[in-house]
């Protein structure tokens, strides 16, 4: 596995439970990636696919369900119950707490091997039987080689194994032309359930992370610099955005993170080129806007850990066969649900006013509809991938 991220930690337990051989590699060092804030919303079947892998244990004992969501628009206070609807909910936990328990998982529990902070990571051989990757060693300042069977390709965004296929992949890009300014305020969150600020001057948004820790999202230019976003005008924004009649202010504290997003997406097809398979943000990347890029990911590990398994200890190729075409319908339904919200959280502040108009019905048209309620709360929670 390339990347100690979400998906290449779970693919590796996977493998351990089943006794595989394997190997992470990871330029970041061990407190790097247990300390790195990301994400925090994961999905309901996510987490029941962690708990059937023995995965979950300190998430469920930690994490926090979360049942409602609130929209504001319009002045006004709009709660939108999905667990009420559907009997669903999601759960909130940090995404640096979920790889903290992978590594420790992997790592000390099931004995797998980790090398963390290594540099220059190559691939080589990808289409024979035997691919190998090769590493500059930390310590030694040497480059060293593992051969393997198989390589998951499981290095992020910006990782070398998305661009090993560059020339052979198609790869698809949408860009949304907007930016998010990502804020971490060390104070407890303001409301507790997710808010969406859908006013005219742009989006913003609040979901609980922890009981002191909140993440906050503004919508700003792309590539606006985060230092044009002072304490002072980041509050105030927020407490505009997200006012609304019989709301509770906003909880202020000091801004521990202040970063500007560009939102775009990519979609990497296929995700697997001989014997290298790729996983999580390393094959496609899907926008914050709809908080589904972690679960793709894990969704992503599960199907993946487990068709190595089967083609290793069992002879069975099918589930690596169509790994990479059963993941995409899942992806590219979740590219379609972004860029339906991305509309939903924009089109206000779009500028152009048909484009409003339009967004507005679709925002009314979640609360007077039950068939458009239960679509989009089906959508939102996630669905079970068929793996
Ligand atoms: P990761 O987590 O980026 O991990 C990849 C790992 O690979 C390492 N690496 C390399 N290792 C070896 N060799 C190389 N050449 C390497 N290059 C990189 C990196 O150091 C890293 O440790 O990818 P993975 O596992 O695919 O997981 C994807 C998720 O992290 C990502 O999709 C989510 O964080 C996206 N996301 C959200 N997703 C959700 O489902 N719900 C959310 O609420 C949510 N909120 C977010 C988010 C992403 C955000 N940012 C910063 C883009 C909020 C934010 C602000």
């Amino acid at each position: 596995m390339v990347g100690a991220g979400p998906a290449g930690l779970t693919v590796g337990c996977v493998l351990r439970a089943a006794g595989v051989d394997c190997l992470v590699l990871e330029t970041g060092t061990r407190e790097f990636v247990e300390r790195r804030p990301r994400a925090g919303v994961i999905e309901e079947p996510v987490v029941r696919g962690l708990e059937r892998r023995g995965l979950a244990g300190t998430l469920l004992e930690r994490a926090r369900r979360d049942t409602a969501c609130e929209f504001r628009f319009d002045g006004g206070r709009h709660p939108f119950g999905y667990h009420e609807l559907t009997g669903h909910h999601h759960w909130v936990y940090p995404q640096q707490f979920l790889v903290t328990d992978l590594v420790r998982e992997y790592a000390d529990v099931r004995g797998g091997a980790v090398r963390f902070g290594v540099r220059d990571v190559r691939l080589h051989d990808l289409d024979g039987d035997r691919p190998s990757v090769s590493y500059v060693c930390p310590e030694s300042g040497h480059r060293e080689a593992v051969a393997c069977d198989f390589v998951a390709g499981c290095d992020g965004a910006r990782g070398v194994t998305g661009a090993a296929v560059a020339g052979r992949a198609r790869v698809s890009r949408h860009d949304y032309g907007i930016g998010w300014l990502a804020l971490l305020a060390e104070a407890p969150p303001s409301a507790d359930r997710v808010l969406f600020g859908c006013h005219p001057d742009g989006f913003a948004g609040q979901m609980p992370r922890s009981p002191e820790v909140t993440r906050y999202y503004l919508q700003c230019p792309p590539g606006d610099d985060p230092g044009n976003w002072p304490h002072d005008r980041v509050w105030a924004e927020l407490h505009r955005r997200l006012g609304a009649a019989g709301a509770e202010p906003l909880t202020e504290g000091p801004l521990i993170e202040k970063r500007v997003l560009d939102m775009h997406d990519y979609v990497t097809e296929p995700m697997s080129f001989g014997r290298l398979h790729l996983a999580g943000d390393a094959a496609h990347l899907v926008a914050p806007i709809a908080a589904k890029g972690l679960n793709l990911a894990v969704h992503d590990a599960f199907a993946l850990g487990d068709a190595f398994v089967d083609r290793l200890l069992r002879g069975d190729g099918a589930g690596l066969a169509g790994y990479s075409a059963s993941r995409l319908r899942q992806v590219w339904d979740y590219q379609e649900f972004s860029q339906w919200l991305s509309e939903l959280y924009h089109g206000g502040a779009s500028g152009d006013p048909f484009r409003a108009g339009t967004a507005l019905a679709r925002l009314r048209r979640l609360f007077s509809s039950p068939a458009t309620a239960a679509a989009f709360a089906e959508r939102y929670l996630g669905t079970a991938a068929r793996y």
